[in-house]
């Protein structure tokens, strides 16, 4: 195993920048808000910062509708801005992922605008562009991931074109070389920049199976794992990625661990890592994700275990509870219906996800304990996906009343992770003087930062307590995994091993107290989320303990 990626010993930390800090009252975070906020994650002891979009867009979809991808929004600031961003993150040694969004652009992006014009123009090929089914009807029954088809038809020139998302977010095509090209210029001039690397939206979505492009009026498919998808990726590492010391993790929903095996080779062919999304899909049923579902503990032991096991010595995992399309880790994993449990199961998951084998990724908040949002209607809500599903499941369909979906979209909605960052007691929670774009959780009077930075019980403080066993104990980094009792439904247990050393991990994923907890012997309690251990497992207990291996 090459022990020598910096990544792998690291702890990312994902900014969503319209909700991380505004500094100049327009109710918008912005990069200066998030240069003031530099020495909260440098005391947190996080090593990387992934940052959501900050690029220029009209906005449809948070910032991944882009319209040029060597400009900032004035939303968030300046170019400048940017670089002071860069330099004073590195000058604390903090180092700083942007996010790529090349599956698509927006339709306000100059090539989509070039492309559209005419049939004949030269880059009407950059995106995917087909002939309607007959009279009509769109090419195929391709579906968009925001409701609805994902073929537009364009009066201009009568053709339709691919959208997998909102139809102001145009597909680019792929198969075709100058855009391969196009985005790789792009992506050196930003690394020549400063930047530590890019998390890749959607890239296992780029290369099409051949059933999304047919014209043929058929049904349509999951575009995700397209012919040519390897063969792009291996590309962009040969031209980008290899000449630059960074990081990279490609977004990957419907990826099996065989198929991560090769999206994250070790031998650095394509991408660092990916995210894999069976662990995010637990909760779905037949609509999707918009159901009051919760998890089954075997189910996620089944799905985490899978995870690392089968990725060891192949590839490397991330490991993360929530990011800027979920909801709050607390909310759906753990408990928040009263204040002891929120405080107690933030820590348990926390411990849960940052002993295994990976890079754990936290997302802005969680190292808080926040929570989702009580969202009473459809005027609290700014997420496309949510306001899309919401036309669709309730005005169209009639599948759900409004306080059905309403309760679907508090358990499950997008925006419940776009709430504002709450930085203190205020009203508007120490993130705006002026009002925010997307109101702030009420409960931003009992859960902020500044009560947990100096409270050595705290989500935040036992946070930096996990980060900072990362980089002591090198069995949390690189040991190997086994599960001793994948049956339990209550508690999940695991063990590392490396060398002659063992980390044993024991959280108690219920409400209930367990009895019989049995106790390794030769081991030391390393991190626990109660002041002293007893001989049961109280409610959301979590336990940690380092020794020598109990095997030769
Ligand atoms: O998300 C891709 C993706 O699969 C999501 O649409 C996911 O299925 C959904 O959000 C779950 O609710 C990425 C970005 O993370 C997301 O914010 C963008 O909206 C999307 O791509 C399009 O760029
Ligand atoms: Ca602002």
């Amino acid at each position: 195993m090459d022990l020598c990626n910096w990544w792998k010993e690291a702890v990312v930390y994902q900014i969503y920048p319209r909700s991380f800090q505004d500094s100049n009252g327009d109710g918008i975070g912005d990069i200066q808000g998030i240069i003031s906020r530099l020495d909260y994650l440098k005391d947190l002891g996080i090593d990387i910062i992934w940052l959501s979009p900050v690029y220029q867009s009209p906005n449809i979809d948070g910032g991944y509708d882009i319209s040029d991808y060597q400009a900032v929004s004035s939303d968030f600031g300046t170019m400048e801005d940017m670089e002071r961003l860069l330099q004073q993150a590195h000058l604390r040694g903090l180092r700083v992922v942007m996010d790529l969004v090349v599956n698509h652009t927006s339709d306000q992006h100059a090539w989509f605008l070039e492309s559209r014009s005419s049939k004949d123009n030269p880059k009407r090929d950059w995106y995917i562009w087909r002939d309607g089914f007959q009279d009509g009807e769109e090419p195929n029954g391709l579906r968009s991931v925001f409701s609805g088809s994902a073929w537009e038809k364009d009066e201009q020139t009568g053709q339709y074109y691919m959208h997998l998302f909102a139809r102001e977010q145009p597909d680019l095509n792929w198969e075709n070389a100058e855009v391969r090209e196009a985005v790789y210029r792009m992506m050196r001039w930003w690394l020549d920049k400063g930047v530590d690397g890019f998390r890749m939206d959607v890239i296992n979505m780029i290369s099409k199976p051949p059933e999304a492009l047919a014209a043929s009026g058929g049904a349509g498919c999951e575009c995700v794992n397209g012919p040519y998808v390897h063969t792009y990726l291996q590309e962009m590492n040969r031209e980008v990625l290899k000449r630059y010391d960074i990081m990279t993790v490609g977004e990957t929903p419907g990826v099996t661990v065989e198929q991560a095996r090769q999206y994250g080779a070790s031998d650095s062919s394509e991408l660092s890592m990916i995210f894999q999304f069976e662990l995010m899909d637990i909760d779905s049923g037949a609509l999707g994700k918009w159901n009051l579902r919760r998890y089954a503990l075997p189910e996620l032991k089944r799905i985490l275990s899978r995870w690392q096991t089968g990725l060891e010595g192949f590839a490397w995992n991330s490991l993360f509870w929530s990011n800027h399309d979920q909801p709050r880790a607390v909310s759906r994993f753990g408990d928040d219906s009263n204040d002891e449990n929120r405080v107690l199961s933030a820590k348990m998951l926390a411990t849960c996800l940052h002993m295994m084998q990976g890079t754990p990724y936290i997302y802005q908040g969680e190292e808080l304990g926040m929570t989702n949002m009580p969202f009473s209607g459809l005027e609290d809500i700014r997420d496309i996906e949510t306001v899309n599903a919401y036309n669709e499941l309730v005005r169209q369909k009639h599948i759900y009343t409004h306080d059905e979906m309403m309760a679907r979209i508090r358990k499950s909605g997008r925006d419940n992770a776009r709430t504002p960052m709450q930085w203190n007691g205020a009203q508007n929670g120490g993130f705006t003087n002026g009002t925010p774009w997307i109101a702030v959780n009420p409960n931003t009077k009992t859960i902020n930062a500044a009560s947990q930075a100096g409270d050595p019980d705290s989500v935040f403080s036992y946070y930096k307590k996990l980060i900072r066993l990362r980089k002591q104990y090198p069995v949390i980094v690189y040991g190997s995994y086994t599960e001793p009792d994948p049956g339990d439904e209550r508690v999940f247990a695991y063990t590392r091993r490396w060398g002659g050393s063992a980390l044993y991990v024991r959280c108690n994923f219920t409400a209930e107290t367990i009895d019989n907890i049995e106790v390794p012997r030769n081991a030391e309690l390393l991190i626990g989320n109660y002041p002293e251990p007893v001989e049961t497992m109280r409610p959301y207990e979590a336990r940690v303990y380092y020794g020598e291996s109990d095997e030769g």
